[in-house]
């Protein structure tokens, strides 16, 4: 009896758990917890963390997880390695389901940086107005380069105002249109784009626009994750499922 999990909150693991309901596999999708009212799902939905390897491991156990698929962000280095640990601890089967990092098309203009202090680092010098489509999580460190004005896009309207001096929160979730991103641009008269390497579609929009517009984009490289082995198609989850599920592991 197969009994999946799948580690959620991107566009990919949305598509995957419409595709097991499809196949009506048992399935749970696991969010975090970062916003108010996460997508709903045609599964079983649970939300929080797990408390660690420890509590991962003791929920693969006691929900009986046969298969465990993380789909989060390329991001979230901290729930991807707990991932491969309590799944090596445990024995259930584990695969990753991610996107191919973005590479820069003809037009682009990308200054990569390795990491959220890279990139704040990058923003020393003179006043610009500058889109950070980071999120909400990452945003008071750039109150280290405080002489810009920021456009912030965030899931939820922040409780309390962001700790930068300059700043507009704009709140919408993705995936974004391209046509959209360009007028929100145009409109706060950016003139930088600072972005994760994200890869996939839902947040891909805004590249386009700052191609379209011909603005630079400060691009944050991915940071490390554990080995595993990654799959970036629902298909090849599909077909991971019922291998796995055929030699009993
Ligand atoms: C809670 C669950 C789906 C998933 C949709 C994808 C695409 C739209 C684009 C910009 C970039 C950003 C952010 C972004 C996108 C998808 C995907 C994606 C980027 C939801 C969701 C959850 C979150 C958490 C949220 C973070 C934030 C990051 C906003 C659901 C809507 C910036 C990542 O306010 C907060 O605390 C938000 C926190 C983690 C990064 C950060 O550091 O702030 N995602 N986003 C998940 C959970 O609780 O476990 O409601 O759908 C999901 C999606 N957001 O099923 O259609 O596949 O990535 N999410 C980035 O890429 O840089 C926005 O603005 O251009
Ligand atoms: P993270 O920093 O890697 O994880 C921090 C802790 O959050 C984890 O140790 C775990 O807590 C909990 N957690 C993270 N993802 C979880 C999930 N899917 N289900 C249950 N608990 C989870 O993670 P993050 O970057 O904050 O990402 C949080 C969520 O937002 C994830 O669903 C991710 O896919 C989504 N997201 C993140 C980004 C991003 O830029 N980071 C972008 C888009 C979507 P315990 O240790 O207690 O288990």
């Amino acid at each position: 009896m197969r009994n999946i999990l799948i580690l959620g909150g991107t566009t990919e693991a949305s598509a995957l758990a419409a595709a097991l309901a499809a196949r009506e596999l048992t399935a749970t999708l696991s969010y975090a917890g970062r916003v108010a009212n996460p997508k709903p799902q045609p599964v079983a939905v649970r939300i929080g963390g797990f408390g660690g390897v420890a509590g991962l491991a003791a929920y693969l156990s006691g929900a009986g997880v046969t298969h465990l698929v993380d789909a989060t962000h390329p991001f979230a280095a901290r729930m991807s390695a707990n991932a491969a640990a309590a799944a090596a601890r445990t024995g259930v089967a584990h695969l990753a389901l991610t996107r191919p990092a973005w590479t820069p098309q003809p037009g682009d203009r990308w200054y990569h940086v390795a990491d959220i202090p890279g990139a704040v680092a990058a923003l020393a010098g003179p006043a610009r107005r500058v889109m950070l489509a980071l999120g909400r999580m990452h945003v008071d460190a750039f109150a280290a380069q405080p002489q810009h004005h920021y456009l912030l896009r965030f899931v939820d309207a922040p409780r309390e105002a962001p700790g930068l001096a300059h700043h507009h929160v704009a709140v919408d979730r993705g995936p974004f249109t391209v046509d959209a991103d360009i007028a929100l641009m145009r409109a706060h008269e950016i003139d930088l784009v600072v972005s994760k390497n994200a890869g996939g579609r839902g947040a891909e929009a805004k590249l386009i626009a700052a191609r379209a517009l011909g603005l630079p984009v400060l691009m944050i490289d991915r940071p490390r994750l554990p080995p595993r082995t990654e799959v970036d198609t629902v298909a090849a989850v599909l077909r991971w499922i019922d291998h796995t599920a055929d030699l009993g592991v």
